[in-house]
């Protein structure tokens, strides 16, 4: 049975309910975690504000770094701990719980030696002034966490919450909180003050609409879905609570004809097939030069129909979905697709071993995919590819910015002129060239525009959303 973790102490709900824990690769229980209440959050709200009050923000910067250091340390020797936690909770083979894993290691030693680097300016003013600006931290944030990367999208959100001099609050997903419990208490044994990081599972329209009103938090990190981030925008708006949304992607892999098709090819399959399709940036649109099109489906096709899908203990190309109403989700797509007589050029295999109580779906690549149908437009969260042709950069560039969404872009060309073009006029909070996801670097800002949300998490850049900065003008003559 998990616990709340609030002011590092394990804790029931005052609901008395709790909720099943299922395991993705066969559908059946087998845990439970607390189904927290708005009197919870109340709780944890109380011990956040006392830590920060009483003990967080009198640490120094490097106070603070090393702390988050000596957890980075503590996740990496529990790493294959909680890879195992993830994989049961999450699905995820062996090679992603590992990689999220590690990538929470690195989160937290990228954000301990940023502790004691933020700092503000002085400006120039008038004669008899002198005006400086501190970067001060919000005071206690919010955290609502999806299930699809919780280790990674916990670094990003709280490392940097912490690093900047904030205490937290965190709702992870109700489909997958198990790792986030034992990172918790991994950091109390750190040494972390009661209160600096507490963790309320439960349900998102019970728990997380709660923390998102509570009006004890100062500022909210949310990723999801774009309708609960039109909700939790919507709640801060009525206290006028800053927000940081990450509201997933429609994101295009353009492929020119001068490109690297060796290099490009495996990126694109990894970029939709990673995690089962379910991350926020996958690279789920396909834009291919047409004098390419037909050799290049030929070369993906195989590709697909090789991939092997299965229980995430076998480790192999793809897990499962993370339940049933996403892989419902994910067929509802495929439903349309069919009726849109969208041809579908491959499949790969879901193996034999796979029980049919699993959330299991084949990766599919589909061609001619009409800009205007949902599966070019809408994520679907699933390892499913749609392919279309363009002619020439015009087109490419139109293609690529006619969704609602605009998180990342990849580009493949040889050309540099056309590469800078390129990167110039898509509308993407990332663009990488003759890559994609440039290994998840930590340091790198990610974020969105449109309805990808707004702000910017990871690397430096993040530490300033997490702050508020105080301008300090002194009239000394
Ligand atoms: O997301 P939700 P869901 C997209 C993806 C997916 C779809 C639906 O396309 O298929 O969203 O997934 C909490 N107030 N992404 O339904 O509901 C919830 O408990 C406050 C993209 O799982 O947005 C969970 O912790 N919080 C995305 C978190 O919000 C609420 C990652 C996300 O759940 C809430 C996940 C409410 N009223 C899904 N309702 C990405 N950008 O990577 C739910 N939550």
């Amino acid at each position: 049975m998990q616990l709340h973790h609030i002011g590092n102490e394990g804790v029931r709900s005052s609901s008395g309910r709790t909720i099943p824990v299922i395991d993705p690769s066969d559908g059946q229980p087998f845990d439970e975690l607390q189904r927290g209440s708005p009197e919870d959050i109340d709780r944890a709200v109380q011990a956040a504000r006392k830590c920060y009050d009483s003990v967080w923000s009198r640490l120094s910067g490097a106070e603070r770094g090393r702390l988050l250091m000596r957890l980075s340390f503590k996740v990496a020797e529990h790493a294959d701990e909680l890879a195992a936690i993830e994989q049961r909770d999450c699905g995820k083979p062996t090679k992603q719980a590992r990689a999220d894993a590690l990538a929470l290691v690195r989160y937290f030693e990228f954000y301990a030696g940023a502790c004691d680097k933020l700092h503000g300016d002085t400006i120039p003013y008038q004669d008899g002034y002198s005006v400086l600006t501190w970067r001060e931290p919000h005071g206690v944030t919010g955290h609502i966490i999806p299930w699809n990367y919780p280790m990674q999208i916990f670094g990003r959100s709280v490392g940097g919450a912490l690093a900047a001099g904030n205490v937290c609050v965190v709702k992870p997903s109700e489909d997958a909180c198990l790792s986030l419990i034992r990172v918790a208490q991994l950091a109390a044994e750190c040494g972390f003050p009661a209160g600096a990081i507490n963790i309320v599972t439960g349900f998102g329209h019970e728990v997380g609409e709660a923390l998102a009103r509570h009006q004890g938090i100062d500022h909210i990190s949310f990723t999801g879905s774009p309708r609960v981030g039109t909700l939790i925008q919507q709640a801060a708006a009525e206290r006028h609570c800053p927000v940081t949304l990450e509201l997933g992607g429609k994101s295009p892999q353009i492929i020119f004809d001068d490109a690297d098709l060796d290099a490009a090819l495996p990126t694109v399959i990894n970029a939709i097939v990673q995690n089962a399709g379910q991350t926020c940036s996958a690279g789920s649109r396909l834009l291919v030069q047409q004098s390419i099109y037909e050799p290049l489906l030929d070369r993906l096709g195989g590709a697909f129909a090789n991939l092997r899908v299965g229980p995430a203990r076998m480790d192999l190309d793809v897990g499962p979905l993370i339940r049933a109403t996403q892989q419902q989700r994910v067929w509802d797509f495929l439903s349309d697709a069919q009726h849109a007589s969208i041809p579908m050029v491959a499949q790969g295999q879901i193996v034999d071993e796979a029980p049919d109580t699993g959330y299991y779906q084949a990766p599919t690549l589909l061609r001619d995919v009409p800009i205007t149908h949902r599966l070019a437009q809408e994520e679907v969260f699933g390892p499913v590819l749609a392919a279309m042709a363009f002619k020439d950069e015009d087109h490419a560039v139109q293609l690529a910015n006619s969704t609602h969404f605009g998180l990342v872009a990849g580009i493949w060309t040889r050309d540099g002129g056309r590469q800078l073009r390129m990167a110039k006029r898509v509308k993407s909070g990332q663009v990488f060239i003759n890559n994609y996801g440039a290994g998840g670097g930590v340091e790198l800002p990610f974020g969105g525009v449109k309805s990808s949300g707004y702000g910017r998490e990871k690397g430096f850049e993040a530490l300033y959303g997490f702050t508020t900065l105080k301008t300090v003008a002194i009239r000394h003559g």
